[in-house]
């Protein structure tokens, strides 16, 4: 297999209603989409980097610049005999997974739409149907939040994740938990808490959640080990997990029991298979999580989570929860059940809709 050609775009989507976490809020989402064009076959992918570096250092800009100064000319005229190698080939450049992750899996989609078969049977997937949850922004009030909630159980979602920050935790999550009992209840703190926290975060023990994701800091192994320690509630770590490596040391340290799999967080699928793989070994159930994408990264999401230990329901969604219209075909549905059945089209099984996103592209480069 041999590249011949790249094109980056970047489309801007306003969201349907704004996204709060504890680092900022989102109206509007700016994202990359590159499309490869692999032996006359064009592959899709999209990089996960958000506007700004608060999620992850990452950005659109870094991405573009990776992508284009590094990632191409690594790849330009390279022979390789499948996408499992890109991985590989990128590996002198240190991080930037999103843009790696962004290319890698084009390279998987065109890959497969060659071999003439669904993306998820030639990454090893087995599911073919996923579980999915939803992830909830920061709300105004408590009203707010328990009517979005009864609209997505309504809709069948199987598990609730809120978002929370410190002066933004008890209350909602009490309240929460006053009016749905019995339903599967999680908080994401993206970060916003310390180690001298904790006995404020024990407060959370007395709501049963399945787990509070990614409580301290983004890079902080050791405060996470040390927490966890303190607490009954599984921890699982979003933000921290970037490669096998730090999968591995997170598990050593007990630094979690649950690992957050994000496609661009980690690099692609070669570098999610690992800490899939090894997450199994260890039984640690792994969930897909979510970056806000358009259609292609969802698409993505929903090959990914069809890898067996995918256990957990993960913040795969609906197109329509964020987006008036996506930018593939058909959109992405949810089942009465709270699940997205897992389509059997080469590669990743939606048709990216060009006039669509001809019309949200701001701007556009071709790689050859
Ligand atoms: O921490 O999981 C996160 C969105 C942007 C950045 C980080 C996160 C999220 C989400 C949204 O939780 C999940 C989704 O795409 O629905
Ligand atoms: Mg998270």
């Amino acid at each position: 297999m041999k590249i011949q050609r790249v094109t980056l775009r970047e489309i801007a989507m306003p969201l349907v209603t704004p996204f709060e976490t504890s680092f900022g809020r989102l109206t509007n989402r700016r994202m990359l989409l590159i499309q490869a064009e692999v032996d006359g076959v064009s592959g899709w992918g999209e990089s996960v980097a958000g506007e700004g570096p608060f999620y992850a250092p990452e950005t659109v800009e870094t991405a573009w610049h990776i992508l284009r100064d590094f990632a191409w000319p690594a790849l330009k005229d390279r022979e390789f005999d499948s996408a499992s190698e890109i991985w590989e080939l990128l590996a002198n450049i240190r991080g930037h997974n999103m843009a790696k992750g962004a290319i890698e899996s084009a390279i998987w989609d065109a890959e497969a739409k060659q071999k003439g078969i669904p993306l998820w049977k030639l990454i090893g997937g087995v599911h073919r149907e996923i579980a999915c949850g939803v992830s909830i922004g920061i709300k105004g009030t408590l009203e707010e939040l328990i009517d979005t909630v009864e609209r997505e159980l309504a809709a069948g979602y199987q598990r609730i994740k809120i978002k929370i920050k410190p002066g933004k935790d008890i209350l909602p999550v009490e309240g929460l938990r006053q009016r749905f009992p019995r339903i599967r209840l999680m908080v994401d703190a993206n970060s916003a808490y310390r180690l001298e926290d904790w006995s404020h975060l024990k407060r959370l023990e007395a709501y049963y959640l399945m787990m509070i994701e990614q409580p301290l800091g983004w890079d902080d192994l050791y405060s996470h080990a040390e927490l966890q320690r303190k607490l009954d509630t599984p921890i699982c770590l979003d933000e921290c997990i970037h490669t096998e490596e730090h999968a591995r040391a997170a598990i050593e340290l007990g630094a979690c029991s649950i690992i957050n799999i994000k496609l661009g967080r980690v690099g692609g699928y070669t570098s999610a298979r690992q800490i899939h793989d090894l997450c199994q070994r260890r039984q640690i159930p792994v969930w897909c999580g979510g970056m806000l994408e358009s259609g292609i990264g969802r698409a993505h999401n929903i090959a990914l989570s069809t890898l067996e230990n995918f256990s957990l329901p993960g913040d795969v969604t609906a197109s329509r929860r964020y987006w008036t219209e996506d930018v593939i075909e058909p959109e992405v549905e949810v089942t009465p059940e709270g699940t997205i059945r897992v389509p059997n089209g080469p590669g990743i099984g939606f048709t990216p809709r060009m006039d669509r996103i001809e019309k949200l592209t701001t701007r556009k480069e071709t790689l050859t």
